[in-house]
Order: C-alpha cells, then sequence, then structure tokens
C-alpha cells in the first residue's frame, strides 16, 4: 500500500506545519519582544543622548543582535549591541554625536529562545 503510506507521510508533513504555523501566531511569552528603550520612542531629548539602551522581555544575544541608528533619510549613523553579563535582557550602543532632528532605532536581536525579534521607532532630538 504504497499510496496510503505517502498519504499518512503527507498528513502528518502538514499536522507539523500546521502546528508551527499555530506557534508563530500565537504570542509566546518567551518572545523578547522590547519592553523599554532610553531614548523611548517618540521621546524628545534635549541633548544628543550618549547611550542608546534597550531592554527585551527575555533573555538576547549580544552576538547574534545588532542596534543601528539612522537618521530619516535612512542614512546609518551608529551601530553595535553591547550586552551586561548581568543584565541578560538589555542591549545598548553608544549614540553618535547627533544635531537636532528625528532618528530611526532598528534591532534585530536573537533571543535566547531561538527567535529572532526585529523593529524600529523614532525619537526626537529638539533643537537647542
Ligand atoms: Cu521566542
Amino acid at each position: 500500500m504504497k499510496g496510503r503510506s505517502i498519504f499518512s507521510r503527507r498528513a502528518a508533513v502538514f499536522a507539523v506545519a500546521s502546528a508551527l504555523a499555530v506557534g508563530i501566531v500565537a504570542p509566546a511569552s518567551a518572545h523578547s519582544f522590547l519592553v523599554e528603550a532610553t531614548p523611548s520612542s517618540k521621546d524628545h531629548v534635549a541633548t544628543s543622548p550618549k547611550i542608546i539602551k534597550l531592554r527585551f522581555g527575555g533573555g538576547v544575544e549580544p552576538k547574534y543582535s545588532k542596534l543601528t541608528i539612522e537618521d530619516t533619510s535612512g542614512k546609518v549613523l551608529g551601530s553595535g549591541a553591547a550586552g551586561t553579563p548581568d543584565k541578560p535582557r538589555e542591549l545598548s550602543m553608544d549614540g553618535p554625536e547627533l544635531a537636532a532632528g528625528k532618528y530611526v532605532v532598528r534591532y534585530r536581536v536573537l533571543s535566547t529562545d531561538g527567535h529572532i525579534v526585529e523593529g524600529n521607532y523614532e525619537f526626537t532630538v529638539d533643537p537647542k
């Protein structure tokens, strides 16, 4: 019964694929989503921040993570992802000297649960 065994294998593959799809859709609490950032999204700061710090909901791997800061034209002004051993959910980057204006912080991080989480947010440096 060759036909049947192929069918059941397909069914098994479909079941696994469905389970994966459900896993992706369902919010997994272990995902390291961004929970806090300094400067924060939509924040207006008076001076160029010396450090940009992001805190996630779970542990992140600094070696496989990247933070960048760009101007609104998409020009990358700085990047990095420094971890702190006693704060496994945090990543930071030295802030480049920023003139007044709007900036975009992008992050692509590897969570300790193996998922990649990416996103971006803006903040503004106010004119002096
Ligand atoms: Cu995850």
